[in-house]
Formats: C-alpha cells, structure tokens, sequence
C-alpha cells in the first residue's frame, strides 16, 4: 500500500484540509518549523510566534484525533530548517513513497513543490478548497475579460453563495453599501478591547523561542495576543460578531490615533492561517443582518471584504504570478525609508501606524492603504521593497495576499489591472478621517512652507510627475484640472517643498535593520538552502 507524507504548511492548520482525507492508516502527517520561512522575508516575531504556536496546537489536535504526526521543531538538532529538504527527510525516515502537499500560500514554494512533482520521490499537489473559489473558478471569471474589476466579481459571488440576496436582487436592493462605511470617529466612542487569550505552556515556550531566535527583528513580543487554537479564534469570531460588526461598516474607514483596532474584526490572521473558514465567518456575519442585531452596511462591508475581496485578490494572484511580482508600471525605484523600521518620523500619522504595527503585528485596512501605503505611493517606493515589508510586517500577511494588495491596489504598480486609479491622498484625507493632525507638528492644511504638511506637497509633485501615465486617466480628469488651475509660482513652491523632503529622505541614515533586509534576501528561495 502507498505510504504519503502529508506536509501540513503553517498556513494550512484546518481539519477539512483537502489532504487529511481519506488518508490511508499508515499515513504520516508532517508539521515543519523552519528558520528560511521565519527569514526570508523579516518577519514580526509576533507573526512567527502566532504561527509555530498554532502549528504546535494543530499538530496536538491532530494527534488526538488519531493521526500520526511528525513534528520537526525549530531547535531539532536533524532539522534542515527549509520546507522542501525537511519534508524529503520526514518522508525518508518514514520510508514514505510520496509527499501530499495543498497548494501552499505562495508561488514560490509552489513551484519549488511543481518541480518535484515527477521526482524518485513524487510530490502530489492537491487543490487547496477552503475558498469559495478555485484559481481555476478565477480564471474562468476572468477570460475574454478586458478589465477585472472586483465589483462585477464580487455580485457574480454574492449570486453564486446566495449571501445577502432576495431571490435574484442583493439584499436592501444595492450590491455595495461603501459610500456608507465612510465615517469618521467622533471623539470619546468608546471601542470594546479584543479578547486576550491565556497562554498555555505551549504558547510560552514558543514565546521564548522566537525571541531567541528571532529577537533581532522589527516588532514587539509584548501583548501577544493572537488567537493560535480554533476554540480561541472561535472567541475572535464570537467577539467581533457581538461587540464590533454593528458599528464596523460606519466607522470602517475611520483612524484613530489611540486605538489600534477600532471596530475591525481582526479576523485575517485566523482566516488566513485556516483557524476559521470564510464560510462560517460571512455565515455568521449574514445571519447577523438577517435577525437584525447589525445593520446592512456592516455586513455588507463586511462579507465584501471576505467573499469578495478576499478571493479577487487570490485568483489576481494565481492567475498572475510570476508576472505580476515584478510589476512597476509607474517606474518606482525608492528604497523604503528607514523610519518604517523604527516609527523615527515627525509625520504623527506614519509613526502611530508603525507604532501600532510594531506592537501588534497589525494595522487596519486604512492605516495600510492611505497612511503607510499612500506615503510610500507618492514618495516613488520600489513595489518590492514595499511588499517585502508588508509581508514581514503584518500577522496575516500571506503572499497570496499581500503581493495584489501592496503592489496593485496601494502602488497601483500592476498598471491598473486591479483599481481604476491609484489611491493617492493629500493631508485633507488623513486630516478628515482621523484625529492624527491634532497631535503633528505639520499643519494638514499648509501645502509649502516649515510647517507644512509632507503630504500635501507629495500628492501634488506626484501627481506632477506621473501626469503623462496618469492624466488621461478618466477618473484622474477633475484633479488634474485642478493641477493645471495652479500658477506657475505656485507649482514651482510645491515642487521645491516636494523635491527638499524627498532629498532629506534619501539622505537619512540606512537603519540596521533596512540593511539587514540583503541577507533575508539573499535565501528568498528557502527551500534549498544548505542545511545548518
Ligand atoms: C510564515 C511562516 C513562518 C514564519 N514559519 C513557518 C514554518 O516554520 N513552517 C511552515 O510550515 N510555515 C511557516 N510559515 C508559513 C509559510 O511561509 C506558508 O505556509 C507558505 O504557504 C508560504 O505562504
Ligand atoms: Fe499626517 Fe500631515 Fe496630519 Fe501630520 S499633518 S498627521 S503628517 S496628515
């Protein structure tokens, strides 16, 4: 009889895995902890620390249902510290003729695993079915298509699940209720505090473990408070639905300067590790609206993130790779300043973003977008090194993900294949959607100018110097009518303001961790790296 490996990813951590069925008796599953994963990319020791705890639960889980699991932790002195040797020496050991593996969270193991497929020892991919859909049902959707706009996406996934819909018509009779998730937050709401987990012996020691070996790091440790069983991401789930979905959608766009995570659900970093399944969390979102305890444009908001969203931007991805990595339409060649590093900025915004992502491993949706992502949009970033830094930086930052969000939807880098136009803001937006301007330095309102607000005069050099790609755009017209509106004089201040703090920037020392960032680099394939 057959004997398989099944390799179990640390983002794969679901009972319903497509490879856990129908498992033959003498099958054995594998769990890999592995230093090129923790390194390829920096990662916050958060993140490393959420996924080797929910892995080691997992794989106990996994025990106590019966299974037989080798379990290969990071201090184990035979390790190889790399997925793909790991799993080939598992299956050596236990004499196994094949490895099973689900398609993995990003192309570059994928098509490690690919290669492997007709080796002496055979790796057996299996479709990964805990979406809603496959990057085949993706592809289907999108050929003969000329553009892929989420929206006609996203109701073709409304009418197929049937979520929020009245026979052929979307509940409340509009698809997409966005224009009324666009509150700011007014002072003194009070926002209810997310559910802290007790942590057992098992989340204690890999605790310590990251911090040893992954001290060195951007991120704190302190107020680790990820949920890393499925019963504690049950208590994230349940969370959300009674404390924060009625208010999400109003206050969806909204940025504080205090609170880190204001109505959001905090839920992707379960999701995306296979904790919960979108299913039951847009399940229990649904039946919310349907016994009236959270209004429409909550859940709404809400089930559009997850069925919608969720799943574009992983069929972009599957579909796109390995094209769409290198994409730079607008030709962005800056290194990333090296206040993401340290939160080393006087621009208020910036630095409570970095803040609030080095002690969470988190920022919301918006924080990301129009903060740290809009600045690093009008300052010219390399999509790499941007991408690089939301991946390491962001507890539910998979590839899969973060790659179409970083370099489509805030660089606009993809050339427009995802969004229309390229989020770009001035200090008006952050100054309307958050109270951040109240404690800065910089005046959102003043474009030239000491006290000037940075962004202001960014938006409008950038806006400036991308005029050739971007003002034929249809919806860039009304901007650039105000741009050419300007005086000569006035352009000329606004472009000195821009070029002084872009040279400042450039001038600013390297920080030890940007440096750092060659080496991680350096064993981005991480998956035949020489054994230590
Ligand atoms: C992100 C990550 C980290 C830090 N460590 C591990 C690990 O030690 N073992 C593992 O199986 N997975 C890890 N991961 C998640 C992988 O990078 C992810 O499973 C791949 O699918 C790439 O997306
Ligand atoms: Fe950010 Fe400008 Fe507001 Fe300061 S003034 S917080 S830099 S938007």
């Amino acid at each position: 009889m057959p004997r398989p490996l099944v390799l179990v990813l640390g983002d794969q951590l679901s009972l319903a895995l497509p490879s856990l069925r129908d498992l033959p008796a003498n099958a054995v599953v594998a769990l890999c902890e592995v230093s090129a994963e923790g390194r390829y990319v920096p990662h916050h020791p958060q993140k490393i620390a959420l996924i080797l705890a929910a892995m080691r639960h997992f794989a106990e889980a996994l025990r106590k249902r019966g299974y037989r699991v080798h379990y290969s932790a990071l201090d184990d002195p035979d390790n190889t510290q790399a997925l793909v040797t790991e799993a080939q020496r598992l299956a050596r050991l236990h004499a196994c003729d094949e490895i099973r593996v689900v398609r993995p969270g990003e192309w570059r193991l994928w098509q490690a695993m690919r290669e492997r497929e007709h080796a002496a020892l055979p790796w057996r991919l299996l479709e990964d079915d805990r979406f809603y859909t496959t990057p085949d049902d993706f592809a289907a959707w999108a050929s003969g298509r000329r553009s892929l706009r989420m929206e006609y996406f996203y109701r073709e996934q409304r009418r197929r699940s049937g979520l929020l819909m009245e026979g052929e018509e979307p509940a409340g009779g509009r698809w997409n209720l966005d224009h009324d998730n666009r509150e700011p937050l007014p002072t003194g709401t009070p926002v209810p505090a997310p559910p802290h987990h007790r942590h057992d012996t098992t989340t204690r020691a890999v605790i310590a473990l990251v911090a040893e070996h992954f001290g060195d790091h951007f991120g704190s440790l302190e107020g680790f408070h990820w949920p890393v069983t499925r019963r504690q991401a049950l208590v994230d789930l349940r969370h959300f639905i009674e404390h924060l979905l009625p208010a999400f959608g109003r206050y969806q766009d909204a940025i504080s300067d205090s609170e880190p995570f204001l109505f959001h659900s905090r839920l992707a970093a379960a999701l995306n590790l296979g904790l919960l399944s979108p299913r039951e969390v847009c399940e229990a979102a649904e039946r919310e609206y349907h016994e009236g305890r959270a209004p429409l444009n909550s859940v709404e908001g809400f089930i559009r993130q997850v069925l919608g969203w969720r799943e574009y931007v992983r069929g972009v991805y599957w579909t796109r790779m390995p094209d769409y990595k290198r994409g730079n339409a607008l030709g962005a060649r800056r290194g990333l300043p090296n206040f993401f590093w340290d939160g080393e900025t006087e621009m208020r915004c910036l630095r409570r973003a970095i803040e609030m992502t080095r002690d969470n491993a988190y920022a919301h949706h918006i924080q990301r977008l129009m903060v740290t992502g809009n600045f690093a949009l009008l300052c010219d970033v390399a999509p790499e090194a941007l991408c690089d830094w939301y991946l390491a930086v962001y507890a539910d930052a998979c590839e899969w993900v973060e790659l179409p969000n970083t370099l489509g939807m805030v660089l606009h880098a993809d050339g427009g294949l995802m969004g229309s136009k390229p989020y770009c803001a001035s200090g008006k937006y952050i100054d309307r959607m958050s109270d951040h301007c109240r404690h800065c330095r910089f005046d959102p309102k003043r474009v030239t100018g000491p006290d000037a607000c940075p962004f202001n005069s960014l938006y409008w050099d950038f806006l400036e110097r991308h005029a050739e790609t971007l003002s034929t755009n249809p919806r860039m017209k009304l901007i650039y009518g105000s741009l050419s509106r300007m005086s000569e004089e006035k352009r000329n201040a606004m472009r000195d303001q821009a070029g002084a703090f872009l040279e400042r920037l450039d001038a600013a020392p390297a920080y030890s961790h940007a440096r750092g960032q060659g080496e991680h680099r350096a064993g981005y394939a991480g998956v035949e790296e020489t054994p230590k």
